[in-house]
C-alpha cells in the first residue's frame, strides 16, 4: 500500500469519543517504551506524527490518526510503567480496556514485544485477555535492528514456545524496526487486505 496522506485526528481518554467508527481501525499496544509511536511513524513514512520519546509513558491517551483517508491507527498508552501512580495506572487502564473491548471498527490490535527481551508476564496475559474477550491480535517483535538474525530467530523461537504452553494456535508474528523500516510492507499489506474485506462487508 501507498502512503499518500497521515493525519492527526484527536486524543481521547473514552471510546465514545472517538473519530465515528466507519473506518477500518488497527490499535497499536504494548509495554511503555517498546516502541508503538515509532512504529506508527515509520508504517506511515512520518518522523514525528505520533509523539515518541526515550522515558516510558509517553503517550497518555487514545490517539486517532486517519491514514490515505480510509483507516484510522490508534496509538494507545503503555501498559506496565511502575513510575505512574496506582490510581493514574487504573484510570488508563479502564480506558484503554474499554475502548479495546467495545470500539465496532476495531479490526485488529497490534500486540508489541521488544525482540530483544524474553517473554514477560504482563505481555502474556495481556493477550491471553484479547483471547479471552475475543479481540483479534497480532504479535509485532520491535527494535529488531538491535539484534543480529540469529539471536532475532531464537527470541522468536522462545516467545512461540511460551505461547504455544498457553495456546493451541499463536497468532500471526511480524518483526519490525522502526529504524531500518523493516516490516512495513508486511504490516501495511496485512492491513490492506483487512481493509478491503472491511469494505465489502460494509459495501
Ligand atoms: N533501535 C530502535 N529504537 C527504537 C525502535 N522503536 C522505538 N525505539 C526507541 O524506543 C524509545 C521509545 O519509543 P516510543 O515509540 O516512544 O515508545 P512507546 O511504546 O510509544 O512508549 P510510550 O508512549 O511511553 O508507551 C524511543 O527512544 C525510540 O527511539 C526501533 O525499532 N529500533
Ligand atoms: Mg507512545
Amino acid at each position: 500500500m501507498e502512503i499518500t496522506s497521515a493525519e492527526f485526528v484527536m486524543s481521547n481518554t473514552d471510546y465514545k469519543k472517538c473519530p465515528t467508527p466507519n473506518k477500518p481501525e488497527y490499535a497499536f499496544i504494548g509495554r511503555s517504551n517498546v516502541g508503538k509511536s515509532s512504529l506508527i511513524n515509520m508504517l506511515v513514512n512520518r518522523n514525528s506524527l505520533a509523539k515518541t520519546s526515550g522515558k516510558p509513558g509517553k503517550t497518555q491517551l487514545i490517539n486517532h490518526f486517519i491514514v490515505n483517508k480510509e483507516w484510522f491507527v490508534a496509538d494507545l498508552p503503555g501498559y506496565g510503567y511502575a513510575k505512574v501512580s496506582k490510581k493514574s495506572r487504573a484510570t488508563f487502564h479502564n480506558f484503554t480496556v474499554d475502548f479495546l473491548q467495545y470500539r465496532p471498527n476495531l479490526l485488529c490490535v497490534f500486540v508489541l514485544l521488544d525482540a530483544r527481551i524474553p517473554p514477560q508476564k504482563i505481555d502474556l496475559e495481556f493477550m491471553e485477555y484479547c483471547g479471552v474477550k475475543g479481540i483479534p491480535f497480532v504479535m509485532c517483535f520491535t527494535k529488531t535492528d538491535k539484534l543480529k538474525t540469529g539471536d532475532l530467530n531464537q527470541s522468536i523461537e522462545n516467545y512461540k514456545k511460551k505461547m504455544f504452553e498457553q495456546w493451541e494456535e499463536i497468532p500471526r508474528i511480524f518483526i519490525s524496526s522502526s529504524v531500518n523500516k523493516n516490516g512495513q510492507d508486511d504490516i501495511l499489506d496485512f492491513i490492506e487486505n483487512l481493509n478491503t474485506g472491511f469494505k465489502n462487508k460494509n459495501d
